[in-house]
């Protein structure tokens, strides 16, 4: 037994789920190794199962992916362990696995007892900027067997007792749609309260709550007070307990944190720290008296996500003194997070640092792409050794730091003084990929950073202008991509409740999720709904996605009102309930196809629009398959049927070629399968002219980039995706990687060809949308893919596109809910190497390109010596071999040129 997990983590701390799920996964020294039947255990008492609070009994099933607890009802408050064996085909039970636990949080609002409390406001204007701090003592009455904090703030806030840092969480509670949801974080404490007297701190930051937020300066968008609330409770060894709550004999003041939001950065004056000020013996009789605060209970949830965390700390590379005289700290990478200093300075030193992504063509520190987010952390020197900051309350996207106030400092000095924390939603790594080219390797680490940068709670667009914002498209267009790199199904799950809750009742999706923008946009245009095709289609993509890739039903199904909500909406729009034409679409978003000076690519928005609405549609009635709604499976496959047909009628000629030749009009029939036969054929055919005709160049924005090269490879053509992926003249993925990008950009010209930028009114260097080329290269280089039809790897696929252009190696892996699965491929001359890697419990058919069944040896012996590779089928062009788990190294010499267009 490998891995086992309860919902997604190893152990889980504070959950209000009352059915939590288990998975885990297996090991074999066998090949073909699956499970025939498992046993869970769960028990109140660590180690003590002879009487377990929950017993599965033997089940035979091969499920062991999101196992549903089946035991009494669980309390809040409870740890609970578990444990789980298996037996495989092989007639073998395993051992029991380790024990692992979870832990219920308070389950619902009758067990808060605490109050919300705020600084008062007759000593402290709401509209201060110098963040809160909010203290208390109390008396540990006994020995203590254990404890638990439960605590939130309407803000962001770090929670410390006795003068230690409870947890490593940054910008808890993290970003949801408060109105309706507010999360709440569980800690363990027991090894942080003393017998005796105890302290407790808090600071409060604005943070998304009611600090500034979008280009529209907004403030205050969910209330405009700070609040905070805590629930301490302390399990004695006698077995009493005793809790200790926020109520108004908490007392508030104010100390070296001056400023602290978002856009804006830190101003940090160490001399006014107040130093043990969340210990018990500190002299707090000049802080004033908290107030209690009326906000609900009703909307808050256990945390669902990754908690945001530093995640790695980089050394700078260099310290750059520019044309224009200005000092600046090269990291060498466009990352997101904070910088922490270390300095021996005299009392009163002002520090300012400010950060950019990238240097203008002179080599000088340029700011101008971030708009109105001003990104400057200032501190003021104590004057005692080695003090160490970092922002605590902001972040900044940066590869280069300006720094002010240091001149007399030495090179050497300055270097060691600064480091870089990288911070992001902590979630476990589980894709990698390498080729054989060192530009398409960097271009893979870049869609990586560009995850790692946007995904800080919600996936933002971008994270350093006055935007950073839960785009609806960017991230139903990065979604697939996403989920080979990270596993992502807590950060969408619960971005996905906010998209849910943020959905108006007519089934609108807000542009963005949480929905700090209004009806803004909608205002602009003059469009009633503030939604946009692609955009909203976030709502049916995403759960999918997260369906497919991890096998999460209970999502799926938490989502289907949403999906529903969002296909009526559409269906009520256009003309006929076929077609989507009207309202404001974004469209192909920033294809260069578009007019001068315009964002809107050529594609026609309502080709777009409709083109999206049958495959949220199809997604629907699949959805409505799988969760057994056999009225809504067969409702909704008429309405797909109806759209296809309107579609084919509006945007395809009689000549069965698209109405309008973009690139992206020809993408979108072929991916959503719009179309079929000599029709299909023509389109694809179409879709190839226009990139050979432009010299092997795209030209798509948004919604055609994602798909081009998977169009192409389905569809025939995967030399020229592979010609696309390879270009390194403008236009194309690679043009960024040589221009020394770090990480994706918005524009495909971010940096011209004359090193001059794009304009500032939206040029981001940390954008993932176009890093959605990663799918293509998991699924159609490497070629690790889901089997038809199938779910969380369940079967797979591998088919690696070995290709006699451009690339004759490449190597990926993905950590799959059932264990590693990995395909790696290369070609010497004529001679080809598969390696393939299958966990235990899936199959796969491995599609070998180019070989011949009597020439192909796996692990240096003939395929008739292993009984357990099947050869299911073959052809003029391939083989494919059937089999069940384990590590197969196939080698054969190839017969035909491997891809012949
Ligand atoms: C900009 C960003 C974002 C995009 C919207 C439509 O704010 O480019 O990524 O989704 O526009």
């Amino acid at each position: 037994m490998k891995a086992l997990t309860c919902e997604y983590h190893q152990n889980l701390l504070g959950t209000d789920l009352p059915i939590p799920r288990f998975t885990w996964q297996i090991q074999s020294d066998k090949r073909n190794t699956y499970q025939k039947a498992y046993r869970i255990q769960v028990t109140k008492i660590n180690n003590n199962f002879k009487n377990p609070f929950w017993d599965s009994g033997k089940i035979e099933s091969n499920q062991s992916l999101h196992v549903s607890y089946e035991g009494e009802a669980v309390s809040p408050r409870t740890r609970y362990f578990y444990r789980v064996k298996i037996w495989d085909n092989f007639n073998r039970e395993s051992e029991w696995s380790t024990i692992q636990w979870w832990e219920t949080g308070l389950l619902n609002k009758d067990n808060w007892v605490a109050k919300w409390i705020t600084p008062n406001p007759n000593f402290f204007d709401p509209k201060s900027k110098p963040i809160s701090m909010l203290r208390t003592t109390f008396q540990a009455q006994r020995e203590i067997q254990s404890a638990r904090i439960y605590t939130t703030a309407a803000g962001v806030y770090e929670l410390y007792l006795n003068g230690k840092k409870v947890g490593e969480d940054l910008l808890a509670p993290g970003w949801t749609s408060y109105t309706h949801r507010h999360q709440y974080q569980t800690y363990d404490v027991t090894d942080m309260i003393s017998d005796g007297k105890n302290g407790i701190g808090v600071m409060i930051a604005d943070g998304w709550y009611k600090g500034e937020l979008t280009w529209l300066s907004k403030r205050e968008i969910y209330g405009s007070e700070r609040a905070f609330l805590f629930q301490l409770h302390i399990q004695f060894t006698d077995g009493s307990e005793q809790v200790i709550i926020s109520d108004n004999s908490w007392k508030s003041s104010t100390g070296p944190i001056l400023l602290s939001e978002f856009y804006e950065g830190e101003m940090y004056d160490a001399r006014l720290e107040k130093d043990h000020w969340t210990t018990s013996d500190f002299n707090d009789s000049e802080w004033i008296e908290t107030e209690e605060f009326p906000l609900p209970f009703d909307q808050l949830v256990a945390q669902e996500n990754w908690p945001t965390r530093v995640t790695e700390v980089l050394y700078p590379k260099e310290i750059i003194k520019t044309p224009s005289g200005e000092t600046v700290i090269d990291m060498g990478q466009n990352m997101v997070g904070r910088v922490r200093m270390k300095l021996n300075l005299p009392a009163g030193r002002h520090i300012k640092l400010y950060h950019a992504e990238v240097l203008d063509k002179e080599g000088n520190f340029y700011t101008g792409n971030l708009r109105k987010a001003n990104q400057r952390v200032e501190y003021i020197s104590k004057g005692t050794a080695e003090e160490s900051y970092a922002p605590y309350f902001s972040f900044q996207g940066f590869r280069y730091v300006k720094v002010e106030g240091l001149s007399e400092v030495d090179e050497q000095t300055l270097l060691s003084s600064f480091v870089g924390e990288v911070m992001h939603s902590d979630m476990n790594v589980t894709g990698e990929f390498t080729s054989s080219s060192e530009l398409v390797n960097k271009l893979y680490k870049n869609i990586v950073w560009g995850q790692r940068g946007n995904f800080l709670d919600v996936p933002t667009d971008c994270p350093q202008r006055d935007e950073r914002l839960g785009w609806t498209g960017d991230a139903q267009i990065f979604i697939r991509t996403a989920a080979f790199n990270y596993n992502v199904a807590p950060f969408f799950t619960k971005w996905l409740h906010d998209l849910k809750s943020d959905q108006t009742t007519n089934g609108t999706v807000p542009f963005v999720v949480p929905n700090a923008l209004g009806d803004y946009i909608s205002s602009m245009w003059g469009d009633k709904n503030y939604t946009s095709s692609a955009w909203g289609d976030a709502a049916t993509i995403c759960p999918w996605i997260i369906y497919q890739c991890y096998g999460d039903k209970r999502l799926l199904e938490e989502q289907y009102p949403s999906m529903k909500a969002w296909v009526d909406y559409i269906r009520a729009q256009g003309a006929n309930e076929y077609l989507w034409n009207t309202g404001f679409h974004f469209g192909d978003w920033l294809a260069l196809d578009s007019e001068e000076n315009s964002y809107f690519g050529a594609t026609p928005e309502h080709l777009v629009a409709t083109a999206y609405y049958a495959h949220s549609t199809r997604i629907l009635r699949d959805a409505a398959r799988v969760l057994d709604k056999m009225d809504d499976e067969h409702r909704y496959n008429e309405l797909l049927t109806g759209i296809i047909n309107e579609f084919r009628k509006t945007f395809i000629a009689k000549n069965g070629r698209m109405i309008t030749q973009t690139q992206t009009s020809n993408i979108l029939p072929l991916i959503f399968n719009l179309v079929e036969g000599d029709t299909q054929k023509q389109i694809a055919n179409d879709l190839n002219q226009l990139v050979v005709k432009n010299d092997f160049h795209l030209n798509t924005g948004f919604v055609g980039t994602p798909y081009l090269c998977i169009a192409l490879s389905e569809n025939g053509y995967h030399k020229t995706a592979l010609r696309l992926l390879l270009q390194e003249t403008y236009p194309s993925w690679l043009y960024s990687v040589k221009k020394g990008a770090t990480t994706i950009w918005e524009h495909w010209d971010g940096i011209k060809e004359d090193g001059s930028f794009w304009s500032d009114d939206m040029n981001s260097y940390n954008h993932y949308a176009y890093g959605a080329i990663g799918e293509w290269l998991f699924r159609y280089i490497a070629g690790i893919d889901l089997g038809k039809g199938e779910i969380a790897y369940k079967k797979i696929t591998i088919q690696p596109r070995i290709s006699d252009y451009g690339l004759n190696s490449a190597n990926a892996s993905l950590e799959s809910p059932y264990g590693n699965i990995r395909s790696s491929w290369q070609v010497d001359q004529n001679q080809v190497l598969v390696e393939v890697e299958i966990p235990v419990n899936t199959m796969a058919d491995i599609i070998l390109p180019g070989a011949q069944v009597m020439y192909i040896s796996e692990g240096g012996g003939e395929l008739n010596e292993r009984p357990e590779i099947r050869v299911s089928s073959y052809d003029s062009e391939n083989v494919t071999c059937t089999v069940g788990s384990g590590i197969y190294t196939f080698s054969y010499k190839k017969t035909n040129s491997l891809v012949t267009n």
